[in-house]
């Protein structure tokens, strides 16, 4: 299973053979839970959930803290004790994304991740699925405070996590309750409630998240880094865009997932571009069409984004927010901080999945 972490990775080959390698660790420690008398039974069942769900992924987050925390040091070489600390914090964002993933694609309705069933699409789990999620988010805390009790920055890691998970179960909250609003009236769906949305949702769980946990333990005071936050918040709102854009235009087989944002009629960035492009009679076929499970409505509004041409939009969205996310962190004056956060843009600029 770690080879798999090891071949998806988008870093550094020493981050990521170091990475993978703290996985198993981390996964007996949580089997050995002496806060659980496990049965075999039980035991293989988290064994079994911790490798569907934890492994599979690029671990871009994850790398990214081992990345981030050197390049703040200034060193290429990190020596055991930090290697295993900031695996450790990457592995904690691996899990807090596998239980935000378990829970979404219950509520999304999806039907494959990462190339294989939703996890509670597998016989006999269904909706223990959901337990698993509350399982996952248990094993953070539990590795935090095996780990990192002690340490001066525990209590900022905690509140970190705490405050990142908060805002990411209120993004995702306005993206589902979004899709009520006036019984699917689209003319509410705009840029601005998108923007709204993403933030909360992705942003600072997959881009703010992973540099704050290296600035932590780098010795660093988070209140000093509004200005990294920031860029990274922006870094996020780009990085969803592209999920958005995948979810039609990606392929499944490659990006391990079918898109499902037209039939759950979300407010994808899609079609909030078709919105503000289409006449009255297209947005007359998005109104009848958008939000339907029927293939045939699907594929009206796929041939819509076609006719307004959205690729092109989304490709000259894309060359823009690079370069001012790029002219943004050339404006910061930290060397160090500046490389992280060009490092991170590099790993997901143009991505394919
Ligand atoms: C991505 O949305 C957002 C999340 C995975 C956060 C979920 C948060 C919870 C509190 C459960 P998405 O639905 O577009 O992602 P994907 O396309 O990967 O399904
Ligand atoms: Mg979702
Ligand atoms: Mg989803
Ligand atoms: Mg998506």
């Amino acid at each position: 299973m770690a080879a798999a972490v090891v071949a998806n990775g988008a870093s550094g080959d020493s981050s990521k053979a170091a990475f993978a390698e703290i996985y198993s660790r981390l996964k007996e420690e949580m089997l050995e839970d002496p806060a659980f008398e496990f049965t075999d039974e039980s035991l293989q069942w988290i064994d079994r959930m911790l490798d569907y769900n934890v492994l599979g992924g690029k671990c871009n987050r994850g790398i990214s803290v081992i990345d981030s925390f050197k390049m703040l040091k200034g060193t290429d070489v990190l020596n055991k004790e930090e290697t295993f600390l900031a695996c450790t914090l990457g592995w904690c964002i691996e899990w807090l994304q596998a239980y935000f993933l378990v829970l979404d694609d219950i509520m999304d309705n999806s039907q494959t991740r990462r190339g294989q069933p939703c996890w509670f699409r597998v016989p006999q789990v269904g909706l223990i699925a959901v337990n698993d999620g509350i399982i996952l988010r248990n094993h953070i805390s539990r590795i935090l405070q095996r780990h990192f009790k002690g340490k001066l920055y525990y209590v900022d890691l905690i509140d970190l996590f705490n405050e990142v998970e908060f805002k990411t179960a209120s993004g995702q909250l306005l993206d589902l309750i979004t899709t009520h609003e006036g019984e699917k009236d689209l003319t509410k769906y705009n840029l601005t409630v998108h923007r709204r949305i993403v933030q909360y949702k992705t942003a600072y769980y997959s881009f703010y998240l992973p540099v704050a946990c290296a600035l932590l333990l780098s010795g660093e005071n988070l209140d000093n880094f509004g200005d990294v936050k920031n860029i990274l918040v922006e870094m996020g709102t780009y990085f969803q865009v592209q999920d958005d854009y995948l979810d039609c235009y990606g392929d499944p087989e490659f990006i391990g997932k079918i898109g499902t944002d037209i039939e759950d009629y979300k407010c994808s960035w899609l079609v909030v571009q078709a919105l503000e492009r289409a006449d009255e009679n297209q947005k007359h076929i998005l109104f009848e069409n958008y939000g339907k499970p029927d293939p045939e409505c699907v594929a009206k509004v796929k041939d819509l984004y076609k006719e307004l041409n959205l690729e092109a939009v989304f490709h000259e969205y894309e060359r823009e927010s690079y370069n001012k996310l790029i002219a943004d962190i050339e404006a910061h004056p930290n060397k160090a901080v500046q490389n992280v956060l060009k490092s991170f843009l590099h790993k997901i600029y143009k991505r394919q999945k």
